[in-house]
Order: C-alpha cells, then structure tokens, then sequence
C-alpha cells in the first residue's frame, strides 16, 4: 500500500472514530435526559465512584455513566438480542477483563492463530476494547457488530440476572458468569474507587466502603444477590449458563478454557491440544501479559487501561481485611448462600 493509500485510510478511520465518539457523546446526554425523572424517584445510597448509588429493581447503579442505571433502563427498551449471541456477565472486580480476553481469545482463535497469534489484538488493546459491554452498546449510532460478518456476537453485562432484558432472556442464547470471593471484589473495588473517584471529593475510607459493602451497596450490588441471581437459573439451565469462579480458574486456568470452548461450542480439536493452543491462550490472557500491555493509554470512556489490573491473585483480601471484618463478611455470605454449593 502507498503512503499515500494509507494516509487516506487512517485519515477515514480516525474520521469515523471521532463521529463515532460524537454520536455517542450526543445519544449519552439523550438517555440521560430521558430517564431524568425516573431516576429521581429511585432510592439513593452514598456512591463509591459517582455521588449516589441509586436502587433500581433491587439492585443499587450508578446514574449518568456509560454504565449506569439509565443504561440498563435503555437496555430494557431497545437492545436487541439474537440466539447466536453469547452473554458474559459479571459483577465489576469479578474478573470481567480476564474472562473478556479469554473468551474473544477462544472464540476468534482460527483468525489470529498465524504466527503464533503475533497480530492479536490482546497484544496492543484492552481486552475491553475487544468485547463490549451491551450497557454501552445503546449509545451507539453504529453497533458493534453490523459489518461484522462472525458469528456470534459475544458482549459482557454488569446486570443482574433478574433485570435482563427479555429480549435476551427469551433468546435462548448462551450465557457465562463468573463470581469471585466476595472478600476480592470488595478489596479490589475498593483501590478502583479511589483510582477514579471525582479528586474534590478525596480518597474513600476502607472502613466506610466495608460499611458500605456489607449493606450490600456497591455497584451493581448487592453482591451476594447479584451471584445468587445467576447462579440459580444456572442450576436450572446448565446447557444455557455456565457459572464459573476467579478462584478456581486461577487454580486450573487451561481447564477452564477447555470448559468453556466446550460450553461456547469451540472446543479444540486434538491437533490443536498437541499444539499447545490452549496454553498459548492461557499465556496471552495472564494477568502478566495484560498488564504489561495495558501499562498506558485509556478506555474511550477515560478510564486508564491499567486501573484494571492491579494484583490479579486469589486472597489479597487477607492484607487488608481485619480478623473482624472477615469474620463479618464470612458470615454474612453463609447466611446468603445458605444452601446452595458456593464457596471460595
Ligand atoms: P471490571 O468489572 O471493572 O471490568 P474486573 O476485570 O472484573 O473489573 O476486575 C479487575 C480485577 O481483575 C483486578 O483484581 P485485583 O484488584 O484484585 O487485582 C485485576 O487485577 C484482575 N485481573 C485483571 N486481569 C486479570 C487476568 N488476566 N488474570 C487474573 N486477574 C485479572
């Protein structure tokens, strides 16, 4: 190609990426404008990133963010499932960026896998680059998917189960959720918080947030709710939800992406074992390698890429919580899992 022919390409790129960015900047203030007075009547609680937390179907969003109440509320009206999708929902500081990278690693796998997958887009881009949260998709004037020609779309959610849309839950397609030891996610949303909290309104206390999260408010919160809700249609409908822990995948991560190949129907082939294919997509999916790739640059949103990796382990919690703040989460999550087979 000539430079020229390339100046002429990028210039139509970055055009298309700035309009894009403009639409969305425009169809934002559009929905939030829309829901104004709804949200107004909704239950408010203390944030931990935005001002306010507000209850909506049981469970506590943020307001005027990309993810965000109005966007479930925008999701409910106008998003559009189709049966080939495949849903990967979790709550924030569950491992979304993780089972994000593994799950377009897999699924896109025969696309990159010439020179050892050198081209990858999970070499140079956040792993949310790569698969879209369906919360943001409302904002767009061009769906993600239109000229995409691969089947199927794969999109992440931060909703609760009880509030999807019906247009997902009458579509039949597949979905993947993935929980994490509440005591991890609560530590890990903690640094997150502070990391993007508004600067004016200074650092949150840890004891304050432990307040918080014991109440069950967080974002998409509470915690033990926004679990239990996919884990019992998962018992249900094992062929349509696969529930998955952090915990146990950080254990054994090349089993969990030979499960979840199976589950996606994109099982590997025996040649593709020898090849060590799924250890080429363990390796590219670490923790080591993301961070490494993610050290620079921001989402769109503004959001710096490597305020989603931070220690990337099972059990850091033990450096932060007291004896009695575990003690206090251990028993709050027996009573709310009383009975079903959860445990970390
Ligand atoms: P999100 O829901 O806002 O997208 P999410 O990706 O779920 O966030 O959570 C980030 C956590 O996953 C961080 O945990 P920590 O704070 O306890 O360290 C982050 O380090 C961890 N994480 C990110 N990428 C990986 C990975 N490749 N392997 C394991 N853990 C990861």
């Amino acid at each position: 190609m000539s430079i020229s022919a390339f100046n002429v390409r990028s210039l139509s790129f970055i055009t298309k990426c700035i309009d894009e960015d403009e639409h969305e900047k425009t169809n934002m203030a559009l929905i939030f404008n829309k829901y104004n007075d709804r949200i107004a009547t909704l239950p408010k609680e203390k944030g931990w990133i935005t001002e306010n937390l507000y209850m909506y179907q049981g469970f506590w969003h943020q307001s005027k963010r990309r993810i965000s109440v109005e966007t479930v509320m925008a999701v409910h009206d106008t998003f559009k499932a189709r049966p080939t999708d495949i849903y990967l929902a979790t709550l924030p500081k569950s491992g979304t960026t993780w089972l994000k990278a593994l799950v377009f690693a897999i699924v896109n796998r025969n696309r990159y896998k010439h020179n050892s997958f050198s081209t990858h887009p999970l070499l140079n881009s956040n792993p949310h680059n790569c698969l879209p949260f369906i919360e943001t998709e409302v904002f767009r004037n061009t769906p993600t998917y239109e000229n995409d020609p691969h089947s199927p779309r794969l999109f992440a959610t931060h909703i609760p189960y009880t509030s999807l849309p019906r247009s997902i839950l009458d579509s039949g397609c597949r979905m993947v959720y993935l929980c994490r030891n509440p005591k991890d996610v609560f530590v890990s949303m903690f640094h997150f918080a502070n990391k993007l909290r508004d600067k004016s309104r200074g650092s949150m206390r840890f004891v304050e947030a432990f307040e918080l999260f014991s109440k069950g408010v967080m974002p998409t919160g509470p915690y033990w709710d926004h679990v239990k809700s996919y884990h019992n249609v998962s018992l249900e409908h094992p062929t349509k939800i696969l529930f998955l822990s952090y915990d146990d995948m950080k254990i054994d991560t090349a089993t969990h992406v030979k499960r979840l190949s199976m589950f996606l129907g994109y099982p590997f082939t025996e040649a593709e074992e020898t090849d060590g294919a799924v250890q080429e997509i363990v390796r590219l999916c670490s923790f080591e390698n993301l961070s490494k790739v993610n050290k620079h640059g921001n989402l769109r949103e503004g959001i710096p890429n490597d305020a989603f990796f931070r220690e990337g382990t099972v059990g850091d919690w033990s450096n932060h919580l007291t004896s009695e703040m575990s003690e206090i989460l251990d028993q709050i999550t027996e009573e709310k899992f009383h009975g079903l087979h959860i445990s970390f």
